[in-house]
């Protein structure tokens, strides 16, 4: 079997996840390459080399630069914050690696086609990391859509809420916190959380035309971490927003780092003409489902417990019944696109697909300054 090595470019939360879904996947799935850890890059090498012997990474850079240098690295995995994304990502495309970037693509939809462009004209294959498509109910919903179970779709709504923003006293920036600092992270729950809820909405739903958005920022001032003065914040602490899809469905969308109690809370419902379907994060393995077609006084939701073999991924796993979790869903991530780079196929969300995300996003901040509709530019 040949090998593929992977160089990745940042270590925090998701450079976590990431490492464990390389080193777990071939125990699991049948890959049709042989991961290699060769290198984890991270400007503070002390750190870089504590996560590498933790993780088993062969090597250590402190550049990106000469990671991608190196011909030994056939991948290039960037979990860096998102200021850095489209620079990577277009240096990498350049010296012909692969690539699989953290979500969002970028900050803004023009950063996003620079990316686009450069993945596409060096013809490497490319990805975004919107895990939640692969959670194996989410899968289903998916199945159950194309199968045509639901019928017409009327209804979309999602919501991505949590809580960990509300201390004034939290500082914005640097490690961990730069999700605050606008210039690093370009937004806040909208480039963040409902990104994913727009990532999956466009899988499940198909396009969406025009938004309709509200954001608020409840905290105005924050110090930051490396300047350590009081600073503006400039991100969206919370949004709401409106969406005519092109399928003629409306939806309504949510994201906020001020709900009391609320950690992770992604959920979606899905009402069509036949069926509904609903989703949440925080019992992931399971799909609710509504058949208006079940005769009888039986009729209700069921509650789909999504792991018997013949659910998305769960052959896979274990023996029917017993579930997974989040960290899989990058797992799945890794063997699908993998199976795609084997049979010269893309695999979603590739960088384009994530500059649809992008778009809406870009949509919905501008509707939130303008307070009109704005339509949704259109992917060539
Ligand atoms: C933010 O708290 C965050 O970690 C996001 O950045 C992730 O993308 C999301 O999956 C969970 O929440």
């Amino acid at each position: 079997m040949k090998t593929l090595n992977v160089g990745m470019i940042g270590y925090g939360f998701m450079g976590r996840a990431h490492s464990n879904a390389f080193r777990k996947v071939g125990h699991f799935f049948d890959l049709p390459y042989q991961i290699v850890l060769k290198a984890v890059c991270a400007r503070n090498e002390e750190k870089a080399r504590a996560f590498a012997a933790r993780w088993g990474y062969e090597s250590v850079e402190t550049d990106w630069k000469k990671l991608l240098a190196r011909e030994d690295i056939d991948l290039v995995d960037i979990c860096a914050p998102n200021d850095v994304h489209a620079e990577i990502a277009i240096a990498a495309a350049r010296a012909g690696k692969m690539i699989m970037c953290e979500k969002p693509l970028a900050r803004t939809g023009a950063e996003g086609e620079k990316m686009v462009r450069a993945v596409e004209k060096a013809g490497v294959p490319n990805t975004v990391w919107y895990n939640y498509r692969r959670i194996p109910a989410v899968t289903l919903a998916k199945q159950l859509i194309d199968e045509g179970r639901l019928g017409r779709i009327f209804h979309y709504r999602a919501k991505f809420l949590q809580d960990w923003t509300i201390n004034p006293d939290l500082p914005q920036g640097g490690t961990g916190l730069w999700r605050l600092d606008v210039k690093v992270a370009g937004s806040g729950v909208t480039g963040d959380l409902l990104a994913h809820c727009i990532d999956t909405a466009l899988w499940l739903n198909g396009s969406v035309d025009r938004v309709n958005a509200m954001t608020e920022t409840f905290v105005k001032e924050r110090k930051h971490v490396l300047s350590g003065k009081v600073e503006k914040v400039g991100i969206d602490d919370a949004c709401a927003f409106l969406a005519r899809f092109s399928n003629g469905s409306l939806a309504t969308f949510e994201s906020t780092r001020y709900a009391r109690g609320h950690k992770a809370l992604y959920t979606f419902e899905i009402n069509g003409e036949h069926a509904s379907i609903a989703w949440d994060l925080h019992d992931l393995h399971r799909l609710q489902y509504f058949d208006h077609r079940d005769q009888g006084t039986t009729r209700g939701w069921r509650s789909i417990h999504v792991t018997d073999g013949e659910h998305p991924y769960m052959a896979k796993w274990w023996v029917p019944g017993l579930a997974i979790g989040y960290e899989h869903s990058f797992v799945h991530q890794v063997a699908d696109f993998l199976q795609g780079v084997a049979e010269g196929k893309p695999v979603g969300p590739t960088f384009k697909d994530a500059l649809e995300t992008q778009y809406v996003c870009d949509a919905v901040l501008k509707s939130a300054q303008t307070g009109k509709w704005e339509k949704v530019k259109k992917i060539r």
